[in-house]
């Protein structure tokens, strides 16, 4: 399987990540790329390409064009008051305070287009950011023109990222731009498998009350695990979206047994919806070590993921979201491609 990377992924290096309140070193970190690159070589997994640039009129065409301006521009005028650190919100509308109006001050318009305070803005945000979509977009040009599957070694991830506002890490979405994408050039029905830990809340929100997209998402109960507001069962979709919206909560300690199920469930969905082509927010979060997450997935569970997903016979395009600060994120992201190809 082709694999599409760059090294400027790794040029956003943030320093803070607010953590159990303290500052600690970000569990999103350029290593992950490296972790996961040493083992496509190892493996031989298949050619290593460097992204096509696609500008950002499809990034556009899913985020709020303000949003994006802030994106580009925040980290300067951060600098340019004099702040000490990294750019962190602190506060944000909230149901008390639920102003519409965007202030012009940078803290208050970090706090608006913020939805969570773990999250830094440094240098390169943006351009990570931007590489990182153009390496999603490549993997969905090479699996459209070939039929083939590919996987787009994108960082920082994207699925917690709504249509204007950054927030678990995330900033430009990179799994709804390239499903977005894939309608654009004529398919008319696209799957998004979501298999991060985390729920999918941004995909989820960009593609709410469209019937074009079914977004399907395994994750921890947001009644115990982050994002915490949104990824329980009864959220189906609305309007002409209803139905396809699918969630799969599962409690802390879920192992293989249970999650295989629930995914068996959801890819028999997407068999059923008549998508076209599979877009998989792949996270490894699941793993039983993560650091941030509470599955118990084995390393030797990947494979059979990749298996599973294979048998859906789609198009598919791999797109890496979560999986943190262990050595086996490299293992478990290459045990489900290789697993896709068996
Ligand atoms: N104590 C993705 O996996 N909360 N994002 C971290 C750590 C934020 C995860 C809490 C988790 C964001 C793409
Ligand atoms: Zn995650």
């Amino acid at each position: 399987m082709i694999t599409f990377h760059s090294e400027a992924t790794k040029l956003r290096r943030a320093k803070t990540e607010l953590n159990e309140g303290l500052l600690v070193a970000p569990f999103e970190c350029p290593e992950r790329v490296d972790l996961v690159l040493e083992r496509v070589r190892a493996t031989g997994l298949g050619a290593v390409q460097a992204p096509t640039r696609y500008g950002l009129e499809p990034v556009l065409a899913v985020h709020d064009a303000a949003y994006v301006e802030f994106l580009a521009s925040c980290w300067e005028e951060w600098k340019a008051i004099g702040m000490a650190g990294e750019a962190i919100p602190n506060i944000w509308p909230s149901r008390s305070m639920p102003g519409t109006r965007v202030p012009e001050h940078i803290e208050g318009r970090l706090g608006y287009y913020a939805q969570t305070g773990e999250t830094s803005i440094c240098a390169n945000t943006f351009e990570a950011a931007d590489i990182s979509k153009d390496i999603a977009l490549s993997a969905l040009g090479h699996t459209l023109k070939t039929g083939e599957p590919s996987f787009g070694l994108c960082r920082p991830p994207g699925h917690h990222a709504s249509s204007d506002q950054f927030g678990g890490y995330c900033f430009f979405n990179n799994a709804a731009i390239a499903a977005d994408q894939a309608l654009k050039h004529g398919l008319s029905r696209v799957a998004v498998l979501d298999i991060d830990f985390h729920h999918g809340n941004g995909t989820q929100e960009i593609f709410y009350s469209r019937d074009d997209v079914i977004v399907v998402s395994l994750h921890g109960d947001p009644l115990h695990c982050f994002p915490y507001y949104l990824g329980h069962a009864d959220e189906t979709g609305s309007g002409r979206g209803e139905g396809f919206n699918i969630n799969y909560p599962m409690p802390p300690g879920t192992g293989y047994a249970r999650w295989s199920a629930a995914l068996d469930e959801g890819l028999a969905r997407i068999g059923q919806s008549g998508a076209e082509l599979l877009v998989v927010s792949l996270g490894v979060d699941t793993f039983e070590h993560d650091p941030i997450s509470s599955f118990t997935l084995k390393s030797e569970d990947y494979p059979d993921i990749g298996r599973r997903l294979a048998e859906l016979g789609l198009p598919t395009v791999f797109l890496l979201e979560g999986g943190y600060a262990v050595e086996e994120i490299g293992i478990n992201v290459v045990n489900v491609l290789s697993g896709f190809e068996t």
